[in-house]
């Protein structure tokens, strides 16, 4: 009964495994300068913290995921597929990926097309959101690895459930704030928890 719920999904940290994939090609591009393992990694902001490990290692780092296939090859987080797979096919239930590309468009537009084709299929091409502010976008729950979703709408629709990833496990969120730690966690609970 009631009106459909919106789900918004986000996708680098949620369903693509941008730490994984960064420290991967990090490593492999510059295999003698110095790294963070992903259990030392605080703050959503990469390049903050390799900037303060040595401050060339700042723009080394953007380097990466500027780069022509950092995107597409992203492997899928365990789980995350096939729960969007699920969630959409669930009754009264409407399911976007809303992310943010970077600025440097060259690829990262492009690739994050391809990826949820790859992954998700043609068809789940319709749900794709790629906005540089998520507070504009309508929905009731925003599933999102980042600790603070800032835009100009000051009270967006949406609750922001926050998606556990290496940079944010340590964080003491406001005790308000809900989290999924992952997607063997129950996130079926958390959208019957919003529906009317
Ligand atoms: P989203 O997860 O939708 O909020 O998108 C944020 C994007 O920014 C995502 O592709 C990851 C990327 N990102 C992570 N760390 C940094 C960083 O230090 N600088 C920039 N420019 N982008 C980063």
């Amino acid at each position: 009964s009631g009106k459909k719920l919106r789900v918004l999904v986000d996708m680098d940290g949620v369903l693509a495994d941008f730490e994984g994939g960064f420290l991967k090609k990090y490593r492999s591009r510059y295999p003698t300068e110095p790294y963070i393992n992903l259990d030392d990694r605080r703050g959503f902001w990469v390049s903050s913290q390799y900037g303060r490990l040595r401050s060339d290692l700042c723009e080394k780092a953007i380097s990466i995921w500027e780069s022509k296939d950092f995107f597409i090859d992203l492997d899928p987080l365990p789980g995350g597929v096939k729960a969007v797979k699920e969630m959409a096919e669930m009754e009264n239930t409407d399911v976007f990926i809303c992310t943010s590309p970077i600025k440097h468009y060259h690829h990262c537009p492009h690739e994050k097309y391809a990826w949820v084709e790859k992954h998700l299929g043609h068809e789940f091409l319709e749900q794709v959101i790629l906005t540089r502010d998520k507070t504009l976008i309508t929905g009731d729950i925003l599933i999102d690895d980042k600790p603070d979703i800032l835009g100009v709408e000051a009270k967006p629709t949406w609750e922001h459930i926050l998606f556990t990833a290496c940079h944010n496990k340590h964080l003491t969120v406001n005790p308000s704030q809900r989290r999924l730690n992952s997607w063997s966690d129950d996130w079926r609970a958390i959208l019957n928890s919003k529906r009317q």
